[in-house]
């Protein structure tokens, strides 16, 4: 398993650039609210960690994870310095979640490649929900918190 020997979120504060100028948008999926909402704070409380003015961060919901890619389109049109997208695709009984998750990975990468307003991705795409509650502060992190230390790197670059 990818993360079976590495946590997400450990990493060293000290080799994470300073926030204290930076916009940061994010644009957080309303399907398994409870697992957005957690990566969200992850990412939240991380980026004000950094010195990120809580004024400076913006969220902004869309339905569901295939609505991330316009809603980190029309956030790099406007004045942020990265945007996070986070989403949470779960396997159910039919073939959607591989059209989600093909189609968000995607649409963000073709952001990315488009624009340079880096977009992060920060969606769990697991076969159940425990797996997406490990990764949402569990026992292997949060990867909102990695999406956070990703962003303000990616900025700095
Ligand atoms: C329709 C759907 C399904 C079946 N599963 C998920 C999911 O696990 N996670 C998620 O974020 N969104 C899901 N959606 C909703 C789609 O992302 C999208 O919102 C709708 O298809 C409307 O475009």
């Amino acid at each position: 398993m990818a993360t079976a020997d590495k946590s997400l979120s450990k990493y060293d504060p000290s080799q994470v650039p300073d926030g204290a100028d930076y916009r940061v948008a994010l644009v957080v999926s309303e399907w398994n609210i409870k697992i957005t909402e957690a990566l969200f704070q992850g990412a939240k409380t991380t980026l004000l960690s950094h010195n990120v003015p809580d004024k400076n961060i913006i969220r902004i919901n869309v339905p569901g994870s295939f609505e991330l890619i316009y809603g980190a389109s029309r956030a790099q049109q406007m004045d942020f310095d990265a945007v996070i997208a986070i989403g949470c695709v779960i396997q159910g009984e039919t073939r959607h979640f591989e059209f989600i998750s093909n189609a968000v990975a995607q649409g963000i990468k073709d952001l990315n490649v488009n624009s340079t307003t880096p977009v992060i991705f920060c969606v769990l795409t697991d076969e159940t929900l425990e797996q997406s509650e490990a990764r949402s502060g569990g026992e292997k992190g949060n990867k909102g918190v990695e999406a956070a230390v990703t962003a303000l790197r990616m900025i700095w670059l």
